[in-house]
């Protein structure tokens, strides 16, 4: 038994919104608090904000039967989950404002007893910090119930959802919870439990902060070894797929895909505050990441070099724009960098984008007068050379015609497979 009725889940974003509508799905009252009305009255609605397999359905269920609601003003719950944005700052480390924001907005509410997790992927201590911002605005509270003052209960709880699988993962995913007490740790597992069917793990907080940061890492260390095999390889004259396939036929061998650099808020992100943390000890996370970040320039590079053997006014075709494949999502993705290089070194040419999942540009591209989103056909008809950023499966099985006598730079691997 978890003594909760009422979960607050402040921030509907990629993560809270599909928390909030699963936590609603099973039982729980739920409150969505968001700064953006817009989002609010979506929600409310019981229409996504953004594109998520299978959350539709859980979200208007859950809204129209009374079990989620969404609203600006954070209320009074049992139960607050805090699942706001940790952005980078410009020197790397990361932005806790959102996390002090969330704080400032619970602590008048609290009365003692009440559950505060934070889910937001933060850097070591960061729960601890959030603790602080509620105590030092109410002294009449406590971690512990030290001094007779009644405690309030916060635990980490990291999210390991991948986007594209997120309403699966959320229930099979095994899960970390890190208590900074364990009566803290004890009542966000029971809280987890009720949804989650994978195991669920007690630790505390900052080993929980740390887990997650070092599966994001380990991930984006083993893309950048792909991604510098891809140079390699180019250099030396091979096929790097067909080198990756092979290596992999070893037992114990298993590279990732090389691509056109790493994208999304949270592998590009994560790694950095390991390397904010330790810097003199994080070499091999922090050349990681430098090598991912060159990664975009390099295929730019290629593109040009293809360019310059065609005529002055010859097109490009990019097919694809989304950070990864069969989502909608642009954020932080190296294929808006490179469409972004490109529109912009190649004035004179059109530069013919191709992404089904959207049906505006981006700001960063449609400001150029020399960039139209088309469909595959008319842009790879147009282009003297393609370049594809992205496997979204509808690339996949594209005509081999449509091809011929243009050349192709396939950061992928992802045609005619
Ligand atoms: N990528 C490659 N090559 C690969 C695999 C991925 O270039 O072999 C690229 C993708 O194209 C994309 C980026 O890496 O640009 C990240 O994609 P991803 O699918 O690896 O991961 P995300 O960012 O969608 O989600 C990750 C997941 N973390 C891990 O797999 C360790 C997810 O479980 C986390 O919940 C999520 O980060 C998060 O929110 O932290």
């Amino acid at each position: 038994m978890t003594n909760i009725q009422t979960v607050a889940v402040i921030g509907l974003g990629y993560i809270g919104l599909p928390t909030a509508a699963i936590l609603a799905t099973n039982g729980f009252d739920v409150i969505g608090v968001d700064v953006n009305q817009k989002t609010v009255d979506a929600v409310n609605e019981g229409r996504l904000p953004f594109v998520e397999p299978d959350l539709g359905i859980h979200l208007a269920g859950a809204v129209s039967q009374g079990l989620l609601k969404a609203t600006t003003e954070t209320p009074s719950a049992d139960a607050y989950i805090v699942a706001v944005p940790t952005p980078l700052k410009a020197d790397k480390s990361a932005d806790l404002s959102y996390i002090e924001a969330a704080a400032r907005s619970i602590a008048p509410k609290l009365r003692g007893g009440e559950l505060v997790i934070l889910e937001s992927t933060s850097p070591p201590r960061a729960t601890r910090q959030m603790a602080q911002f509620v105590l030092d605005l109410r002294p009449d509270l406590s971690l512990d119930g030290a001094a007779a003052k009644p405690a309030v209960l916060f635990a980490h709880c990291p999210e390991r959802v991948l986007p594209g699988r997120v309403m699966i993962e959320l229930v099979t995913n095994d899960r970390i919870v890190g208590g900074m007490t364990p009566e803290a740790g004890a009542k966000a597992k029971a809280l987890y439990s009720t949804f989650c069917q994978g195991e669920i793990f007690l630790t505390d907080d900052v080993t929980a902060e740390m887990a997650k940061l070092v599966e994001n890492a380990y991930r984006d260390v083993n893309i950048a070894f792909a991604n510098e095999l891809s140079l390699i390889s180019d250099r030396v004259g091979i096929d790097v797929w067909e080198l990756i396939r092979l290596a992999n036929r070893h037992p114990r061998v298993n590279i990732l895909q090389p691509g056109p650099g790493v994208g999304g808020h949270c592998i590009a992100v994560d790694p950095w505050f390991i390397v904010a943390e330790a810097p003199q000890d994080a070499k091999l996370i922090r050349q990681a990441r430098e090598v991912n970040d060159a990664k975009p320039l390099w295929v730019v590079d290629k593109v040009i070099d293809a360019l310059s053997a065609v005529a002055l006014d010859s097109e490009v075709a990019v097919l694809g724009l989304a950070f990864k494949a069969n989502i909608d999502d642009l954020r932080e993705s190296p294929a808006v960098e490179i469409a972004s290089h490109l529109a912009q070194a190649l004035e004179t040419r059109r530069v013919n984008i191709v992404e089904p999942y959207i049906d505006e540009l981006p700001k960063s591209l449609a400001g150029h007068s020399n960039v139209e989103l088309v469909d595959v056909e008319l842009a790879v008809k147009r282009s003297a050379v393609v370049v594809v950023l992205v496997n979204h499966d509808s690339f996949r099985g594209l005509d081999r015609d449509l091809f011929l006598g243009k050349a192709i730079v396939d950061t992928r691997g992802v045609l005619f497979l």
